[in-house]
């Protein structure tokens, strides 16, 4: 995670943000045509592939699923195989996609697949269901021509899965579920903490939503999850609703962080109907992270959860819960530009 920090580019991030939104009043107007909005630093490169379909007056559809396999082809903390393991030690995936038309397709707690996404894009065109998960979800993408790939942790994973071992005192312990999560912080847990032991943030899903030159909206979202879960665990990445939600009359929205809080309040669905009610992309991700704090304001000090929106005129916006939510924009042919989201607790 923290290499990919390195990605971080310091003076896009110095700009003022209200400098790079601009404010349209007329509805009407579309601006920002095409445009592809991801999370985090790491988004800049997933733009940038979405892009190359997007500025030829493609699909957005098919600009976000090629911007997710390529962070799930890369080696990383959070995304695709090479991701890190759950408490068990082993990779399990999630990953939604979801079109213009409300079809939607999910893969939770899938394991042995390098492009989760695809398998999700696949069960939402070739089947009438929308969810698919574990060994069904495996089942259905190697009978769909998907390759298993071997049961092996990449080398960065293992490394951090050994040291995870050590710090953690890991023990497998029966019922554990039901024990008092004792946390270091107050809303994480030993088995998928909110923060590892050297303070960075656990978490750098990829939610990438994008407008196309048809002014049709798309999205798509894909992790390997929270390090350290319980083996089974599915987070909001997959869930429609939660991670991932677009509407293509008003907009899409994706969300990065402790997925736990974000089911809760189904975010992305909340966000998209705050922007249905007027509200910009940064207002509405705003009020969808205020209700997640104020359900419990102290425990709202622990974790992080940001959200990224945009609307049918190519607005975009983010806001976070903590400090540190930063989020990448590529509309032009410039290589895209990375920003700060406004957070509720300051720096
Ligand atoms: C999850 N939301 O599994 C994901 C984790 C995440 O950036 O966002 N990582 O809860």
């Amino acid at each position: 995670m923290q290499s990919r920090r390195k990605f971080i580019r310091w003076s896009a991030l110095s700009l003022p943000f209200m400098s790079v939104t601009k404010a349209f009043s007329n509805k009407n107007t579309i601006a920002n045509k095409p445009i592809v909005v991801s999370t985090w630093d790491s988004g800049l490169a997933v733009n940038a592939e979405a892009w190359k379909v997007l500025k030829k007056n493609g699909r957005a559809l098919d600009a976000v699923e090629v911007a997710a396999n390529s962070i799930e082809d890369t080696i990383n903390c959070c995304v695709g195989l090479g991701g890190n393991p759950d408490r068990d030690g082993k990779v399990t995936l999630d990953a939604c996609i979801m079109d213009e038309k409300a079809n939607c397709g999910s893969v939770a707690f899938l394991q042995h697949i390098k492009h989760p996404i695809s398998v999700a894009r696949k069960l939402m065109e070739t089947t009438p269901h929308v969810m698919l998960v574990g060994d069904g979800a495996l089942q259905f993408a190697l009978e769909n021509g998907f390759k298993r790939e071997p049961d092996k942790l990449s080398d960065d994973a293992a490394k951090t899965y050994k040291e995870w071992l050590k710090k953690s005192e890991y023990k497998p312990v029966i019922n554990i579920e039901q024990q008092q999560i004792k946390a270091k912080k107050s809303g994480s847990g030993p088995f998928a903490p909110s923060y590892f032991d050297d303070g960075t943030a656990n978490h750098d899903t990829m939610g990438t939503i994008a407008l196309d030159a048809a002014s049709n909206l798309s999205g798509a979202c894909t992790t390997s999850g929270m390090a350290f879960k319980l083996h089974g665990r599915v987070g909001d990445s997959p869930i429609i609703g939660a991670g991932l939600f677009v509407d293509n009359e008003i907009g899409a929205a994706t969300s990065s962080g402790q997925g736990e809080e974000v089911i809760r309040v189904a975010g992305t669905h909340l966000v998209v109907e705050m922007m249905r009610l007027g509200k910009t992309p940064e207002e509405a991700c705003k009020i969808a992270v205020e209700r997640i704090v104020k359900i419990n304001p102290e425990k709202a000090k622990g974790f992080q959860v940001g959200f990224i929106a945009i609307n049918k005129q190519g607005e975009y916006g983010a806001y976070s819960i903590q400090h540190g939510f930063s989020y990448s924009v590529t509309l032009a042919d410039d290589g895209g530009k990375v920003y700060m989201a406004k957070s509720h607790f300051p720096k």
